[in-house]
């Protein structure tokens, strides 16, 4: 009898993480089955950065040596591995855009807006005082950059954005952009998920009786079939494989097959990955670079919103 072999599809993420939740009901509207890693929380994260090289964002990705960061990369490698139903559908070209609105500037409304006393206590429920002190104290330097709405702001921000939201479902439509599902709904919805974990501040859903239905909707598409796998044997996962989704430098995009380069976010979690540069669109970078334990693997990360930077020689 043979073992039954892993899903080749690796995500690496943890439950209270709408980023990852962004990719499990992508996962879900797939039907995708798919081997669930669990990360930390917080730093140190040695079996990620072993895969990543630096990037210590939450969801990553893996297929064998190939490893992806940033959900809007892997929204993409998902849907090439399962292309039905489509997540870009040909009718919403304006779809990637409000996704990259929501990923960004809804994201960063909801946070602050959750992240309020009363929404913060419900968030960490159960959870010891020094735990919450050590994810703040995680979490201050990794978003120093940002600057942070007050929770006023949020709040009058986030109930703006719900309105729109709100009345481009009045039409009694499915989804965002019409009859089909697409990205958009699913960057919308891992930001209102997070406001829904926060009951007593979830009361600014209320007035919105669409997107309600909406929301029910797209978290009942479920996360799809999932088996868990340790991180050790992610590693050896892609220690025992060699990366193989095609990649190519393309010409006159300002740098050159073979440099050695750094990759960094250009938001926040400002953590390099460095590696020999194998791969360049204008939607994708990958590295190529060789870790003690994971063995040479190829880094992908989306072209927008990263910085690729010659190494400086000493
Ligand atoms: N642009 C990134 C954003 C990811 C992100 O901000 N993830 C949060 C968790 S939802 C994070 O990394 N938090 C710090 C951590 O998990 O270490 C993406 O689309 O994947």
């Amino acid at each position: 009898m043979t073992e039954p072999q892993p899903p080749d599809f690796v995500l690496h993420h943890y439950d209270g993480s709408p980023f990852s939740e962004k990719l499990r009901l992508i996962l879900g509207f797939k039907g995708l089955a798919w081997a669930t890693v669990k990360v930390p929380v917080i730093m140190p994260k040695p079996d990620v950065t072993a895969l990543t090289g630096g990037y210590r964002k939450t969801p990553i990705a893996q297929v064998g040596a190939d490893v992806y960061c940033d959900t809007a990369l892997i929204a993409r490698v998902i849907d090439r591995l399962a292309p039905t139903p489509a997540l870009y559908p040909a009718g919403a070209p304006l779809a990637p855009l409000l996704a990259q609105w929501a990923d960004s500037t809804l994201f960063w409304t909801v946070i602050p807006y959750t992240m309020q006393p009363a929404g913060l206590s419900a968030i960490f429920a159960g959870v010891a005082p020094e735990v919450v002190k050590a994810f703040a104290a995680d979490r201050a330097p990794f978003t120093a950059g940002l600057r942070r709405q007050t929770p006023a702001d949020a709040a009058a921000n986030l109930a703006r954005h719900l309105a729109a939201l709100d009345a481009q479902l009045a039409d009694g439509r499915a989804w965002l952009f019409g009859d089909n599902a697409s990205i958009a709904d699913f960057s919308v919805a891992h930001c209102l998920w997070y406001v829904r974990r926060a009951p007593p501040v979830a009361g600014i859903l209320a007035p919105h009786a669409h997107l309600a239905r909406w929301l029910d909707r797209i978290t009942a598409l479920g996360h799809g079939r999932f088996t868990p796998m340790s991180s050790t044997a992610a590693i050896a996962l892609a220690q025992s494989s060699t990366p193989l989704a095609p990649v190519a430098v393309q010409a006159g995009l300002g740098f050159d097959a073979g440099t050695a380069v750094t990759v960094t976010p250009t938001d926040y979690g400002l953590d390099p990955s460095a590696g020999t540069l194998v791969g360049l669109s204008e939607d994708e970078v990958v590295i190529r670079r060789t870790d003690e334990r994971a063995g040479t693997v190829h880094v992908h990360f989306p072209r927008a919103g990263f910085q690729i930077k010659p190494q400086e020689h000493a």
